[in-house]
């Protein structure tokens, strides 16, 4: 999608703290991280949702998880880390590309959220 922040990121077009990348998922950091480490697992294909994924997106959707749970290791994370995906306006999402935060390290408060 042309005007889409995240497809410029996997792209190349606009630059990213990147930490890992293959042919299907990128992740770099957040611009505005929530904890000691806070990364983007995001897929290069566009989906603006959760919500918006299909049945033939279901491999790609157990990647991003797979891939974010190799990075967190990467990242230090061996406590352990949070994982989120925002869905729609109503779920606090505010980039309309499907991603998968990871946030964790020292000071991560214990809850859901
Ligand atoms: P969400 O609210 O779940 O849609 O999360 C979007 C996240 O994306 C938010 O934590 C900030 C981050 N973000 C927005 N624009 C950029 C960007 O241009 N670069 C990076 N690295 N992160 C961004």
């Amino acid at each position: 999608m042309s005007d889409c922040i995240f497809c410029k990121i996997a792209t190349g077009a606009i630059p990213s703290n990147k930490v890992y990348e293959d042919e299907d998922v990128i992740v770099f950091h957040d611009l505005h991280p929530v904890a000691p480490v806070h990364v983007l697992v995001v897929p290069k294909t566009h989906i603006e949702s959760l919500a918006h994924a299909e049945v033939e997106h279901q491999a790609l959707l157990g990647k991003l998880m797979l891939v974010g749970a190799r990075v967190a290791d990467q990242l230090g994370l061996q406590k352990g880390f949070r994982t989120v995906i925002n869905t729609g306006a109503g779920g606090g999402q505010t980039v309309f590309h499907l991603h998968l935060h990871v946030i964790g390290g020292p000071g991560l408060p214990s809850g859901i959220l």
